[in-house]
């Protein structure tokens, strides 16, 4: 795919965009949900990890219930072919506010609580952009700079994927990354072997 993103760092750190569904990632250590406050099935990523991970998911997920908008709880994965499940709570847009500052904690906690199991890959989707509205070019502003500002601090992770419904949303996280990290790429590609 033209426009998917991949790139490594110099700590060996793999970013990478790429379109399919979070379900179908069987290569990552956990999987975020853009979950509902209940922890319960719903549509759209929710929908899609309660049903793939079965009944185990939903008992794990009772007694953490209820989350606030930027919260991130971990559980099991159930029947899906991950260790772990995370599920944040992004904010619904224009009605939890600052949404921008609960966006940016989903990510923050969701990558520690990853790194509080040492977990060496995380798939994100792209948190808030469906039924809670937020505008995607935003969220992906938000959701880049915030992984990027917190990658220092994740010890453990080898790989950090995020996982894009659709390829116009792909284009969008992808180009998001190129600007974030193009200083990054540039200083890279501007060394003497
Ligand atoms: N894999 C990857 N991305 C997906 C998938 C999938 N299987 N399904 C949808 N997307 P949403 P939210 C994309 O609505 O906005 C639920 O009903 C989708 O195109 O899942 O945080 C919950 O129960 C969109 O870009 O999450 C909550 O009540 C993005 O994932 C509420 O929706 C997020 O869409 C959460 O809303």
């Amino acid at each position: 795919m033209g426009d998917a993103f991949r790139m490594q760092t110099d700590n060996g750190l793999i970013i990478e965009c790429v379109s399919g569904d979070i379900t179908a990632q069987p290569d990552m250590d956990a999987v975020v949900n853009a979950a509902n406050a209940e922890l319960r099935t719903g549509g759209g990523v929710a929908g899609a990890i309660h049903r793939a991970a079965g009944p185990e998911l939903d008992a794990e997920c009772r007694p953490l219930a209820p989350i606030r908008p930027g919260q991130a709880v971990i559980t099991g994965a159930g029947r899906l072919p991950n260790k772990y499940v995370i599920h944040c709570l992004g904010p619904v847009y224009g009605v939890d506010s600052p949404s921008d500052q609960l966006l940016a904690d989903c990510f923050r906690n969701a990558l520690l609580r990853a790194e509080e199991v040492q977990a060496r890959s995380v798939a994100f989707p792209a948190i808030s952009t469906g039924a809670f509205g937020y505008p995607i070019q935003e969220a992906a502003e938000v959701s880049v700079a915030t992984v990027a500002k917190e990658l220092p601090s994740c010890t453990h992770l080898r790989r950090l994927r995020f996982v894009l419904f659709s390829s116009s949303d792909l284009q969008v996280y992808s180009q998001a990354f190129r600007a974030e990290f193009q200083s990054y790429v540039q200083q890279r590609k501007g060394r003497t072997p």
